[in-house]
């Protein structure tokens, strides 16, 4: 019922911004790419209407129950957008501050992680600490969305960015191609292009290791060297641990998942695997089609055994390269953080749809503390604590984790 209503909302949210009745019900994922997209706009212009009214009427139960931090209000209320809506200037402030980031000392003890070599490392050697902890366990979400969170805090209060973490909806990319997009396409406002083309790269592998088929991916246009943009000259310092290499195989690196390597960053763009996974239809069909949380985590990270990545692996996959195809260092590549931003849109946009019972609760979140369960695990509480270690920030409780505006939170997608 609730969900019926809120669909009445999100058309008549499309209608007026189209300007014409919509025959098409958002109730159902459109198959057609374009009206997907617009199906996806009407949510998140119906989602951006709830939150505000619940921020502002400030009595709701999803606005008033601020535990870490202060009061989410209409006046501190942040808004996330999408990359190729930014003005060209603000496109340049966030590229200027991840870069400043990489020029800032680590925090990470190098005698812990000699690899982490500055600021941003921090994030990757974290990420690559608790890869099999934070991935197909329950706080895999929560814990994607602090760590999103606590980067865009590090770029505003540690390099001045006044702008909030952009997002890549890769159901345009999917229609435009990558190459051709505002995020990818190697201009001086972009998170830089393709990498330098590989001939004859062959299929891309990717290993399941639970005695299920591997997956095997289309390779992409590009596979060497990041050669255009604002990102040309970085250095990957850490990795591989478990590289996905085009023609077969896995990259990992002797010296050990924290060791110092450094390279050149390395993307392999592969519009293919965006369409066939990362479609809007597929965004849509993940925000409509689930009815609890553990249907939509597994969907979204591509249910084992069905060959089908997800919109997760999808975009993560779509970008290639090294470390892109990587699934502990991926953080590695800058692009990672507009990535799993939409990952983000797309969780608080299915918990709009349902917020009591998807941000609040015990059915708010469901799993172990495992990868696949595997080790067997204890299922995760609400008060298992997020540990962003060395990235930053308190360890935080899931339930205060679960609202982009309730606990430390306070932030929209437009
Ligand atoms: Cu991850």
């Amino acid at each position: 019922m609730r969900t019926g209503s809120l669909i009445v909302l999100a058309l008549q949210a499309a209608s007026s911004v189209l300007g014409a009745p919509q025959a098409t019900s958002t109730a159902v994922p459109s198959s057609d790419p374009e009206e997907a997209l617009q199906q996806l706009q009407a949510l998140n212009d119906a989602a951006a209407q709830q939150a505000q009214d619940a921020v502002s009427s400030n009595n709701s139960t999803v606005a008033s129950r601020s535990s870490a931090g202060g009061a989410c209000t209409l006046s501190n209320l942040k808004v996330r957008r999408e990359w190729g809506t930014l003005s060209k200037q603000e496109k340049k402030a966030y590229i200027s501050a991840v870069q400043c980031l990489m020029s800032k000392p680590a925090n990470t003890p190098s005698e812990l992680v000699p690899g982490a070599k500055n600021r941003f490392d921090d994030f990757v050697a974290s990420h690559i600490n608790q890869t099999m902890e934070i991935h197909y366990t329950a706080n895999f979400l929560s814990w994607h969305r602090y760590f999103t969170w606590m980067y865009e805090k590090a770029l505003q209060t540690e390099c001045g960015y006044t702008g909030t973490q952009p997002y890549w909806n890769w159901g345009i990319t999917a229609i435009t191609g990558l190459e051709n997009s505002p995020v990818f396409d190697g201009s001086d406002t972009s998170m830089s292009g393709n990498g330098a083309v590989v001939p004859n790269e062959g299929d891309v592998v990717i290993q399941t290791n639970n005695g299920l088929p591997p997956i095997v991916l289309p390779p992409g246009t590009g596979g060497g060297c990041v050669t255009s943009g604002p990102f040309q000259n970085m250095t990957v310092n850490l990795g591989p641990v478990s590289l996905s290499l085009a023609g077969g195989g896995v990259g990992t690196n002797p010296d050990g998942q924290f060791a110092y390597n450094p390279r050149c960053l390395k993307r392999d763009l592969t519009t293919k695997v965006n369409q066939m996974f990362a479609n809007a239809s597929a965004i849509v069909s993940n925000i409509l089609v689930p009815r609890d949380i553990d249907t939509f985590q597994m969907q979204m990270q591509g249910v084992p055994g069905t060959g089908n990545l997800g919109i997760h692996g999808g975009g993560h996959y779509s970008m290639g390269g090294d470390p892109g195809r990587d699934f502990f260092v991926s953080p590695g590549d800058p692009a990672f953080y507009l990535h799993h931003s939409m990952i983000d849109r797309v969780w608080w946009l299915w918990q709009s749809l349902s917020p009591r019972d998807r941000t609040q609760g015990p059915t708010a979140i469901a799993g172990t503390r495992t990868f696949l369960n595997s080790p067997p695990s204890p299922n995760a509480t609400l008060d298992d604590l997020v540990d962003l270690g060395y990235a930053g920030g308190p360890p935080l409780p899931i339930r205060d984790l679960l609202s982009t505006t309730a606990g430390p939170f306070c932030y929209i997608y437009l």
